[in-house]
């Protein structure tokens, strides 16, 4: 099929939005499609992450909410670092409310996503006005929004119907949106990108539902552009070289399917 053999160039000509075409010249520049997920829990945690797998990554996940002492000064040291190794900053924060509730959140201290996150998750379990509020904002900070069409757990709600239906969302509103999270279906259109999660070089699954695949299925097999990698690189003992390491699989499988 021809859209799993996109390549980034293709969907960089076919967007419009600034915050896709930001991501894809980092991506080609650094040659690199991953994305660590930094699910640490103190600050000097993730500074020290953060400055560690700089040099290999597109993307910084956070999970902001799970930071025990997080406070202003971590934002800046954060962009300061994303400056340095050119990276994205991506608050996974998964807004899933009625509009006039996630418009709230995206602004609200203490974390003040808005303010300084490049990329967010929306879920569209409420239909379109939770992307539709967020986009009031998100333009005019130069925020990109990733909706999350499909789940990564064994017994994730995210059935065939709901996939279709997020998709047709994200399409639909490619002025914000530049992707979306999901496993094995991507947008049709060329101007989106595809994230994922559940990515592991081992494999396997924890104990709480999460399933992991090897990153090169996912790029060759499931023609997906980003992936998603937590726990495989910081429970490492050297997540330098972890990062160094799926970023090496990651780019050529990426190359192999084009
Ligand atoms: O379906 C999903 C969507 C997301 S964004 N499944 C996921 O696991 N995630 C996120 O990816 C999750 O919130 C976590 O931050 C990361 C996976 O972490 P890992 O340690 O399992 O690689």
């Amino acid at each position: 099929k021809a859209v799993p053999r996109l390549n980034y160039s293709t969907i960089k000509v076919n967007t419009q939005n600034g915050v896709t075409k930001r991501l894809i010249d980092i991506m080609e520049q650094k040659q690199t499609n991953l994305c660590c997920s930094a699910d640490v829990g103190t600050k000097a945690k993730l500074l020290q992450l953060a400055q560690e797998v700089g040099p290999y990554i597109a993307v910084l996940k956070t999970h902001m909410d799970s930071i025990e002492d997080f406070d202003q000064e971590l934002v800046i040291e954060l962009q300061a670092l994303a400056k340095r190794h050119n990276f994205l900053l991506f608050e996974d924060r998964k807004f899933a409310d009625i509009g006039h509730i996630v418009q709230q959140q995206f602004k609200a201290a203490p974390y003040c996503i808005a303010d300084w996150a490049d990329l967010i998750t929306v879920h569209v379990v409420a239909g379109a006005s939770s992307v539709d509020a967020l986009k009031q904002i998100a333009l005019q900070k130069n925020v990109g929004l990733i909706v999350v069409a499909q789940m990564s757990t064994v017994d994730t709600l995210t059935s065939r119907e709901y996939m279709k239906k997020a998709l047709a969302i994200a399409q639909d509103q490619q002025e914000v949106v530049v992707g979306v999270v999901s496993q094995n279906k991507r947008p049709r259109d060329a101007g989106l990108l595809m994230f994922t999660p559940g990515i592991k070089l081992g494999g396997g699954s924890d104990n709480l539902g999460q399933q992991y695949n090897h990153p090169t299925e996912a790029f060759e097999k499931r023609g997906i552009d980003l992936m998603i990698v937590g726990r495989g690189i910081y429970q490492d003992e050297q997540p330098a070289q972890k990062a160094a390491e799926y970023r090496k699989v990651g780019w050529e499988a990426y190359l192999k399917r084009l």
